[in-house]
């Protein structure tokens, strides 16, 4: 086998679908001010794990790259449940790869307690030796179901797969508790999203309010540009977000006046 060509193969594919979805978390970031895709991962199997996932499901050497989908792979961490379903949506809609299988780990737990949503794909890469299409698979989980994933996967591999039953029952009531922890703010999450978004709003204005009577201390008289900071100190205290917003429109109506924003 050509191990390096054809890993850095599987590192292009990776690279390029990491750089494709970071771009669309940063897109709805910036025009809907919240994504669906929280975090976006990518990684290369190593060798020896790609020959110990052989042994273990019987895969001839020559039939590894048809047969072992996640040599590439793409982990999307969403926040919210809900936003899986968005995201699968997402990579369906897609004419740069081909969905060759899904599984809905989701809503059909494994029995160890995995969640997550896996999509397998095929993807078209330009190499330096001409276009060659991968295999890969890219899981769409929670942050809570990734943080059970983890701590399983690091578990599984330092008990060689044979976790004591007491660790074992710890995993299991881990794995409700990420649940529930799913469930229950997937049901509050207009509500966070809401918080998030007058927070933010909250800042930008204040941002704008500084940057105006900055601009008017150059231009305005000195009283007058005291005063404002006076009552920029007052509405911040009172903590109050229609004083601020009452306050912010005074601003710009002073600074239009002034011709300076
Ligand atoms: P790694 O090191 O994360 O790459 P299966 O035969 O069902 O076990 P299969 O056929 O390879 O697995 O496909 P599946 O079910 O889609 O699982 C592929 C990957 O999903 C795994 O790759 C894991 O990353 C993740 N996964 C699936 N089941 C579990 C689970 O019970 N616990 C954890 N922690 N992860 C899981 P690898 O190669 O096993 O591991």
């Amino acid at each position: 086998m050509e191990w390096e060509r054809i890993l850095l193969t599987y590192k292009q594919a990776a690279d390029e679908l990491k750089a494709k979805f970071d771009n669309i978390a940063l897109q709805f970031k910036k025009l809907e001010n919240t994504s669906p895709i929280f975090i976006v991962e990518a990684r290369v199997k190593t060798i020896p794990s790609i020959l110990a996932k052989a042994r273990r499901k019987k895969i001839p050497m020559e039939e590894i790259e048809a047969e072992m989908w996640d040599i590439a792979g793409l982990r999307i961490i969403c926040r919210f449940v809900d936003d899986i379903k968005t995201v699968v949506d997402i990579v369906k809609a897609r004419e740069d790869m081909e969905i060759v299988e899904d599984r809905d780990y989701v809503t059909h737990m494994k029995p160890s307690g995995y969640r997550g949503y896996h999509l397998l794909v095929r993807y078209p890469v330009y190499t330096a030796h001409g276009r060659r299409e991968v295999l890969c698979e890219i899981q769409v989980r929670t942050l809570a179901m990734n943080m059970w994933a983890v701590t399983e996967h690091s578990l599984r591999y330092k008990y060689k797969g044979m976790i004591p039953e007491e660790v074992s029952r710890r995993l299991t009531r881990t794995a409700d508790a990420a649940f529930m922890l799913d469930t229950d703010t997937n049901i509050i999450k207009d509500d966070i999203l809401e918080a998030e978004k007058s927070n933010k709003s909250r800042e930008r204005i204040i941002l704008d309010i500084t940057n105006s009577i900055e601009a008017l201390d150059s231009v305005a008289k000195v009283n007058e540009v005291a005063e404002l900071y006076h009552k920029f100190v007052d509405v911040m205290d009172a903590n109050d977000y229609t004083s601020l917003e009452g306050f912010y429109n005074e601003i710009r109506l002073i600074t239009q006046a002034y011709n300076i924003r």
